[in-house]
């Protein structure tokens, strides 16, 4: 029977959890839920997995009943970009089946992750090391989701105790699963470029700074704040999370430092900035202060640009360097 439900598990961050899950608690404890057939090969595929929407309040319900869920990590949202494009669709969607997962968590006694992201801070957060209590008024309709869901998590847990934690994601990038439709995407898909040898056209300024995070930190800060004493968390569901503040030229700078390792061509960059995207990305802080993390469950990042980047352009071109860098 499966402990553990998954929203989402089919985006970016669903990806990565499901299989960090299974590692832990074994394949069969793990059931991957979102609303479309994972292809045979995706890690959902290699265990329990449902079609559910997370609009679908009573089948969340039935299935956490039925299988005597305990945790519930939710994923399911629709992210910075898509949200701006469709801000309604995007309001029901990520504060319905937040309500449904809160609904559903406090009726059955589970405990929930649901991420929160550094899309909560607005132009009048301080630019450099947005702090851990700042003001939030986001200027993108997904920031705004993501500020109400902090403040939804809180009402939950203080009037009936539900234990709902959360993270202020950075970007984040991944090799796995290609990420679904947010500012941040222009990190994942420019290493996907130089790793077909092609050239990238980048959606935001050269010089958009903005704080990302390697996934397998994110996952490893997710499994590690879900393991926290309960007691010890003083923002239990909206911590700020930091790892590498970044602008698109010093990935690219980065990546063509480390062709030759890979055997890879020349890479070129050029900057078309989307005024949509790059409205999004100016409203949000260049650098986060995650002391709060550090201090209350002694979070500290593992990967930085150099690291990141011989993995990411090692498991994209199946290269067996890696990311150990030796003496490049
Ligand atoms: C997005 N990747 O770009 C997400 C994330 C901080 C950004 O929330 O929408």
């Amino acid at each position: 029977m499966p402990r553990v439900l998954i929203t989402g598990a089919l985006g970016q961050v669903g990806t990565e959890l499901t299989l960090a899950l299974r590692e832990r608690y074994g394949v069969s404890e793990v059931l991957a839920t979102d609303i479309r057939t994972p292809s045979p090969d995706h890690p959902a595929a290699s265990g329990p997995f449902k079609l559910l929407d997370g609009l679908d309040a009573a089948g969340l319900l039935s299935t956490v009943q039925e299988q005597g869920i305990q945790e519930i990590y939710h994923l399911a949202a629709l992210l910075s970009a898509v949200a701006e494009a469709k801000p309604a669709l995007a309001w029901h969607l990520n504060m319905q089946s937040l309500i449904n997962v809160l609904d559903t968590a406090h009726a059955c006694q589970c405990r929930v992750f649901a991420p929160s992201s550094i899309a909560v801070f607005g132009p009048d957060t301080p630019r450099n090391l947005a702090p851990q209590l700042t003001s939030l008024r986001p200027t993108s309709m997904y920031g705004v989701t993501k500020v109400a869901g902090e403040l939804l998590c809180d009402d939950y847990a203080r009037r009936y105790g539900v234990d709902v934690r959360g993270l202020r994601y950075p970007g984040l990038i991944s090799a796995s699963a290609p990420p679904g439709g947010g500012t941040t995407d222009y990190s994942v898909q420019m290493y996907h470029a130089a790793a077909r040898g092609e050239p990238y056209t980048c959606f935001l300024s050269s010089n958009t700074a903005l704080e990302m995070l390697f996934m397998p930190d994110a996952v490893r800060a997710t499994l590690d704040l879900m393991d926290a004493p309960r007691e010890s968390l003083r923002y239990p569901n909206a911590y700020n999370l930091a790892g590498m503040s970044l602008t698109p030229a010093a990935i690219a700078a980065e990546i063509r430092r480390q062709l030759h390792r890979f055997d890879l061509p020349h890479f070129e960059v050029e900057y078309a900035p989307d005024p949509v995207r790059q409205a999004i990305a100016d409203g949000w802080p260049s650098s986060i202060d995650d002391a709060a993390a550090r201090q209350d469950w002694h979070w500290r990042p593992a990967y930085d640009l150099r690291r990141m980047t011989g993995e990411m352009l090692s498991a994209l071109t199946h290269h067996p360097t890696g990311g150990i860098i030796h003496g490049t």
